[in-house]
């Protein structure tokens, strides 16, 4: 049989592992195991292993839609594109806004971003980013001066330590909770931090089982005991940091003394107590952390607190140790890269820095100018603008974002969708936010293209192109492109290859400038910074000194304050959202791969046995969920392995969807919402 292997990387999450996908009749038939990456040497979670079961359903988007009398028809590629361009040019700039996407690679959110700031000349583009990991790239930055995962994955075996806080690492990063396992079995200590028992829970020497929301005032209580013995690492501190008796003066509040903690976290005193003894002695500690961080009205706050416990201790910019914020989508770390946000062109180059707009205006060359230099809208912001101020925002570019399943509060954002005047969806595959749109463009999936993207550690990896795309389908960048030209932008949008965009990209952003696609075309990639073509890349971040303008990390006194809606008589339960290992957000392609689908074909809400008992619900049992923005019926899982008066739901599923629960309630900062925490109550459904 003549059968072709292709190495890649997977589409799935920010590890960035590789596989081959191998093609028979030039078609991807299956994957098979690539053993040459470090990441994840041949190693795959299931998600890896049928990451090839998607890519050819009979569902893959093949034509250009148009909607008609409230109908989708078919269109060809002229009529879309000149639809499009005609109603583009018909909008002043500010009424105009992009979501860029963290599915697709550097190369086409390079696109996406020139578009929207040079075609478009808008200051509204954003991406997913905002319901992740906004919060890291904020926090960090004001405390580090550089918002990224600082230590690599292979790095985290080296590990002393492992405190792993609001990450269910085994389940969303897989082959990342093999190193823990590695640490494990050289004798490091796991800490697990969650108000679930999750399958990473389960590995831990020690479980702080605590209710969601309380994360700052568990950290403030550790740090208390570390200094009340002498623990902090006095060396570090004085040599490295800004801001410790500031930072000491709060946490030394009696608010958290070991009692208060433990009333307000729910974690027995001793645990704590253990928990700081370890941290702090290890010789060699580090913090993984994700969304129980971040999303929270609190997440600048959240990460900040675990930034300053790392800077008490010592534990930055050595083996073994960091800040490392697990980012979640294969491309996140290269969409906010790439400049997919409101706020910065490639590489965090300000927007309203003069000298980053001018460099820019300058190299692309638009005769009418690029968009000003001011900070647009976040996504969360748009959805807000659309509904509270009329008429500001009227027209909307998505590609490869599904937020009606995943931003908060989905009532909130059908009524914000549907006040656009004219919508496009660019995806691979219809999903509940395209139904909405005026116009639907297919395009290609990952194993259609050549590209690179970002993982969590900063490495750039190559996807290759295994198969020709499905009917009429397109590569995103050059759907991006002949809309532009068909505006009037041919010049500045002719490039011929995936390679060509790198090429110019990194020629714009300092990071990047080392880099090229004959450079990346190995098993290790490189790391992030690479500013020249001899620098072998950078694995471990801020080994001498930090990002910030005196090189001193920056130690901030963070206050607990409690998520914005806490349960009360009304909504007494605490609900908590999250995911599975089977499936992947919104389900467009997890729930079209039959591998997975049959693991988990739907929703359900976990609960306590004693929560249960008390509503007299039985296992498997209809309920409803209820909370002030919207209710679902979904099957109960009753499980000790949810703290009692808390329930958890997964994102994943239309049919019993969690953000139709949740709360539109935003970070003052990094404007996440608070996915992790609101208050429902749940109900029995009474037989007729
Ligand atoms: N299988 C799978 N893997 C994925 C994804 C997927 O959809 N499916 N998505 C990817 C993406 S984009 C991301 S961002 C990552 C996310 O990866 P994770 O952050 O690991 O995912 P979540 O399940 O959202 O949340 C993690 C944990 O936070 C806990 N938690 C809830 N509230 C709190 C709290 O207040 N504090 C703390 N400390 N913990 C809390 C939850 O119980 C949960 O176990 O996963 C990536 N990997
Ligand atoms: N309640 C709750 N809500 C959450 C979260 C939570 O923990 N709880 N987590 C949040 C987080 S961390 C994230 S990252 C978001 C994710 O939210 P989204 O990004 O909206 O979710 P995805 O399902 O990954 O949607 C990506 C879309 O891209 C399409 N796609 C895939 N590949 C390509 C491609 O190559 N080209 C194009 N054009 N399209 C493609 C897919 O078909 C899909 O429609 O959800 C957030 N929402
Ligand atoms: S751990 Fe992440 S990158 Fe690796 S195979 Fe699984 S989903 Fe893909
Ligand atoms: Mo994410």
């Amino acid at each position: 049989m003549d059968l072709k292997y292709v190495q890649t990387t997977c589409p799935y999450c920010g590890t960035g592992c590789s596989f081959n996908l191998v093609v028979k009749d030039g078609k991807v038939v299956g994957t098979a195991p690539y053993h040459r990456s470090p990441v994840n040497e041949g190693k795959v979670c299931p998600k890896g292993t049928y990451a090839h079961e998607f890519i050819n359903s009979p569902d893959r988007l093949t034509k250009p839609l148009i909607k008609k009398d409230g109908k989708f028809v078919e269109a060809s590629w002229e009529e879309a594109i000149k639809l499009i361009a005609d109603k583009f040019k018909s909008y002043k700039p500010d009424e105009c806004a992009v979501l860029s996407s963290a599915r697709v690679s550097n190369e086409e959110n390079y696109a996406m971003m020139k578009f929207a700031r040079g075609v478009l000349k808008t200051r509204h583009i954003d991406h997913c980013a905002r319901l992740c990991h906004a919060s890291t790239v904020a926090g960090l930055a004001n405390i580090f001066g550089s918002g990224a995962m600082t230590n690599s994955i292979p790095d985290i075996a080296e590990s002393k330590c492992v405190f792993v806080i609001g990450s269910n690492t085994f389940e969303n990063h897989p082959l990342i909770g093999r190193q823990i396992m590695k640490a494990k079995s050289n004798g490091a200590k796991v800490v697990y931090v969650d108000p679930r028992k999750t399958p990473t829970g389960k590995q831990a020497d020690l479980f702080l089982q605590f209710y969601s929301g309380t994360d700052v005032c568990l950290l403030n209580g550790m740090m208390q005991e570390i200094i009340k013995n002498g623990w902090e690492n006095k060396e570090f501190i004085e040599k490295r940091c800004n801001g410790f008796d500031e930072l000491k003066k709060e946490v030394m509040k009696d608010d958290y003394s070991l009692e208060n903690v433990s009333s307000v976290t729910g974690v027995p005193v001793d645990d704590i107590k253990t928990a700081a003894e370890w941290f702090s002695k290890s010789g060699a500690s580090t913090i993984l952390y994700s969304m129980g961080i971040t999303q929270h009205t609190t997440g600048v706050d959240n990460v900040k607190s675990v930034g300053n416990i790392q800077m008490l201790t010592g534990n930055l910019g050595r083996p073994g140790t960091g800040v490392n914020a697990l980012r979640g989508q294969n491309n996140v770390q290269g969409a906010c890269d790439m400049g997919a946000l409101p706020v910065v062109f490639t590489g965090y180059q300000k927007v309203i820095d003069e000298a980053a707009h001018k460099k820019f205006a300058d190299a692309w060359k638009f005769p009418d100018g690029i968009a000003e230099g001011k900070n647009g809208y976040e996504v969360t912001v748009m959805m807000d603008v659309l509904t509270d101020k009329p008429g500001e925002l009227k027209c909307m570019y998505i590609m490869g974002e599904n937020p009606m399943i995943s931003d908060p509060d989905l009532t909130h954002v059908e009524h914000a969708l549907k006040s656009l005047e004219f919508l496009v969806v660019q995806d691979i595959f219809m999903n509940e936010t395209g139904v909405l749109a005026d116009v639907v463009l297919p395009s290609c999936c990952y194993a259609e293209k050549d590209g690179t993207q970002t993982s969590t550690e900063r490495r750039v990896q190559m996807w290759r192109k295994a198969q020709d795309p499905p009917g009429e389908a397109k590569l995103d960048w050059v759907i991006i492109s002949e809309i532009a030209k068909a505006m009037g932008y041919g010049e500045q949008f002719a490039w011929k290859s995936a390679e060509e965009i790198f090429t110019e990209m990194a020629a714009l952003t300092p990071s990047y400038a080392g880099m090229d696609y004959v450079r990346l075309n190995r098993p290790e990639a490189l790391h992030w910074p690479c500013p020249t073509k001899e620098h072998p890349g950078t694995p471990i971040l801020h080994i001498e000194k930090f990002g910030m303008p005196d090189g001193k990390g920056l130690m901030t006194a963070i206050p607990f304050k409690y998520q914005q809606e806490r349960p009360d008589a009304e909504y007494p339960i605490l609900l908590t959202t999250g995911r599975c290992i089977w499936h992947w957000h919104t389900g467009t392609m997890t729930r079209r791969s039959e591998s997975l689908e049959r693991e988990e074909p739907t929703g359900w809400i976990e609960m306590h046995p004693e929560d249960a008992k008390a509503l007299g619900v039985k296992n498997n049992e209809m309920v409803k969920a209820i909370s002030r923005r919207g209710e679902i019926t979904i099957k109960a899982r009753i499980t000790d392995t949810i703290k009692k008066g808390v329930m958890f739901i997964p994102f994943h599923f239309v049919e019993c969807a969690a953000n139709m629960l949740t709360i539109n309630a935003l970070d003052p900062i990094a404007k996440i919402p608070e996915s992790k925490a609101c208050a429902i109550k749940v109900e029995k459904i009474q037989e007729a």
